[in-house]
């Protein structure tokens, strides 16, 4: 009987032990797998041998759930709770209002300044005996203060002596999710919307609360639920009960609801003849649309609108402004203390000499008119979530509009759920350029956080690439930007290196080879897309249907659509000329920054042909000619995808083999399809340079024509 027993016990520890071991991403970061150094993991069982949770609130119960979880599954046992503490080793988790305990223990001083959402984390004594005490002013606080407790469990960081105080630079952090009410996601790449209305309100699905789990894990407080190309319906009751019911379940980890817009909405579902915002039937329509959806959802969090932008409905149809348009909006939401973020990326139906320019020429003289709970939601490029742009000239050019950065997290323009790209430098490079507004050091993340200009409004935005794929992205690596735009949201000045140190800790290992060699596959690989993509300032060469492949032959259709008139090639040479003899885009910078760009000399390599229209044997500063720079540094490109594989291939055996598996077969693609970029774009550009491919460069293996007519299979979203 008792080796029967001993048969089952081992069958089911091997069961659980392959349960474990299967990795279908669907975890994120937050998988609590047992501490596997034993040093760390009996330093940290000597430190915690329980917990104490006070308060009722939701968010407070999120808290008390996330870290039982966490803490068994990192510690490998089930760790005590208490309702009232006594021994060594208690995490005491709340806030002076909610918990007696963190009353008493007088840290009102050292919460001063970090709001209802910034935290402390520290060793200290309660009543003589050793604990760790994460506190926060506000229940949201707390939660964010939990996850980063487990973080620090998770990454393997000491937890003796904690002297952490963190609190968000910006006020709004936004998932915007580009999801129809069919389920079809815009630019998405991993599977349909998470959000299914079909069995909304009844039925919450338990991907609902993942979702906010892994949103407060970093701190985003906010998710717009459509696409800005918005439906009407959206703001119908039947929606809106739906959207409650998202709303209720989302509270509780301290994210709010948000919705996109419809400008013609009083037309479409409210019968009026007319969307004008000045007409005084739209404006009531607004405000009663507005109380209904407070009535439902107390605490929503405003609008997200696209206006006169790429076909849909705004002010300009009524001959009225942007401002008048994010006014109407904002009066009806204001009164609930919601917000109106509205879109800069414009551009209407007559083609504009350089479509670069347009935002920033309507909306600049529009600075000062808008209410106080608007903000001008501004891409981190001027053209389109390019893979390099300069940051948008806007930034810093509005003194008194709060302005808030618009980032591309799903990866329209970078391969899809394909590629391994890492974003966080795409991110970091705009957040950290120096737009000069008020002079050296006026940082876009400065305006961002409210600092430059003393804004109290501030913002920030990623466009969502979760789907209903069981791993949320796609691409097991794609989950990182997720993760890093979140943490960038929180803290702007945080760097690529440090997030992508944590992701990958919490994700795969801690394990210091697999960590170096994850992490420098993840910070090479933006630049080896912008390499194999659009080098040297190239932009906007994609293929027109989709945007996954190069298409610099595009030239038919509107022409701002075309790939030829941002790339410019002829005889000469290539790129757009936006100097003062040109489109002047330019101009739209501060000094220095304008005269950088403006002179071919200073102006950076990696943004050259977005600025200038340069002869084929300009000479480079590697003094090559610029068409063998173009040539060397698309062939760069695949190689650094080469070497990613390479080092990918190391770490076999060194995490689990589904994952693994899975990124070794997208590298294989991603080198198949960075090759097509690179001969593709070669041998068009050859047409007009006229010149060989340098002699030690590997020879294209086709002709023009089949990069041309070549069609994608296995690609998703592509057909
Ligand atoms: C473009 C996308 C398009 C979006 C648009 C936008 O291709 O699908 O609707 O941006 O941001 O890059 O409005």
């Amino acid at each position: 009987m008792k080796s029967l027993y001993s048969i089952i016990l081992i069958v089911l520890v091997a069961v659980n032990f392959q349960v474990a071991k299967a990795e279908d991403g669907y975890r994120l970061w937050l998988r609590y797998d047992l501490v596997a150094d034993p040093g760390i993991l009996k330093s940290y069982n000597k430190l915690i041998k329980g917990w104490i949770v006070e308060g009722d609130s939701p968010v407070i119960q999120s808290a008390k759930k996330e870290l039982d979880k966490g803490l068994e599954g990192l510690l490998g046992h089930k760790v005590q709770s208490f309702t009232s503490p006594g021994g060594n080793g208690l995490v005491i988790a709340g806030t002076p209002s909610g918990s007696p305990v963190v009353a008493s223990l007088k840290l009102n001083d050292k919460l001063a300044g970090l709001g209802q959402e910034g935290y402390l984390i520290i060793n200290t004594k309660y009543r003589n005996k050793k604990v760790i005490v994460i506190a926060s002013n506000g229940d949201a606080g707390v939660l964010y203060g939990v996850f980063n407790f487990l973080r620090l469990l998770q990454t393997n960081q000491p937890v003796k002596s904690l002297s952490i105080t963190s609190a968000p630079k910006i006020k709004i952090r936004l998932l915007n999710h580009w999801d129809n009410l069919d389920r079809s996601v815009e630019r998405g790449y991993a599977g349909l919307s998470l959000w299914n209305w079909e069995t909304l309100p009844g039925k919450l699905d338990e991907r609902y609360t993942d979702y906010a789990r892994a949103n407060a894990s970093v701190g985003i407080n906010g998710t717009v639920l459509t696409n800005v190309n918005a439906n009407a319906l959206i703001l119908t009751k039947d929606y809106l009960l739906k959207v409650a019911a998202l709303a209720d379940l989302f509270r509780s980890y301290g994210t709010r609801v948000y919705l996109t817009a419809r400008f013609s909405a009083p037309v479409e579902i409210g019968n009026l003849k007319t969307a004008d915002p000045l007409d005084p039937d739209v404006i009531k329509w607004w405000k009663a649309k507005a109380d209904e959806i407070y009535s439902y959802i107390p605490d929503f969090g405003g609008f997200v609108v696209k206006a006169n932008s790429e076909g849909q409905p705004g002010p300009q149809d009524y001959k009225r402004t942007h401002a008048d348009g994010a006014n109407t909006l904002a009066d009806a939401v204001g009164p609930h203390g919601g917000i109106v973020m509205w879109r800069a990326f414009v551009y209407d139906n007559n083609v504009p000499d350089d479509r670069a320019k347009q935002a920033y020429n309507e909306f600049v003289p529009l600075d000062g008119k808008f209410r106080d709970n608007v903000i001008i939601q501004v891409k981190n490029g001027p053209v389109d979530f390019q893979p390099r742009e300069p940051f948008h000239p806007l930034f810093g050019a509005m003194p008194r509009t709060p302005i808030m950065p618009e980032l591309q997290i799903t990866q329209e323009y970078l391969g899809s759920s394909t590629h391994l790209v890492y974003l966080a430098p795409l991110y970091e490079e705009c957040l950290k350029s120096d737009t000069y507004a008020k002079g050296k050091g006026s940082f876009v993340a400065k305006v961002i956080d409210g600092s430059l200009d003393n804004h109290k409004l501030t913002a920030i935005a990623g466009v969502a690439n979760t789907g209903d794929v069981r791993n949320w992205t796609g691409h097991p690596v794609a989950q990182s930007n997720w993760y890093a735009f979140g943490r960038l949201a929180w803290d702007p000045y945080l760097t690529s290196e440090m997030i992508a140190d944590e992701w990958i800790r919490m994700t795969f290992s801690n394990n210091q080879e697999t960590l170096r060699t994850i992490s420098r596959i993840m910070l090479d690989s933006r630049e080896a897309a912008v390499k194999y993509m659009t080098p040297l300032g190239l932009h906007h060469i994609m293929y027109s249907g989709h945007h996954y492949g190069p298409g610099p032959w595009v030239s038919r259709g509107r022409q701002d659509w075309t790939s030829v008139y941002y790339h410019k090639a002829d005889e000469k040479g290539i790129g757009f000329n936006r100097t003062s003899s040109g489109s002047n885009a330019v101009g739209q910078y501060f000094p220095p920054v304008r005269d950088l760009y403006e002179n071919i000399v200073t102006c950076p390599e990696n943004l050259l042909l977005w600025f200038h229209h340069v002869p084929w044997d300009y000479k480079m500063k590697s003094g090559r000619s610029l068409w063998d720079e173009l040539c060397y540094t698309y062939h760069d490109g695949v190689k650094t995808v080469q070497l990613m594989q390479n080092q990918w291939e190391s770490i076999k055996g060194f995490i689990d083999n589904d994952r693994f598996e899975t990124v070794k077969t997208l590298l294989i693609r991603q080198e198949r399809d960075a090759k097509i970029w690179r001969d593709g774009c070669i041998l068009y550009f050859q047409t007009f340079s006229k010149k060989p491919i340098p002699a030690d460069l590997e020879k294209p293996e086709h002709d023009l024509d089949y990069y041309i007519n070549h069609k994608y299979t296995d690609i998703p979203g592509i057909s």
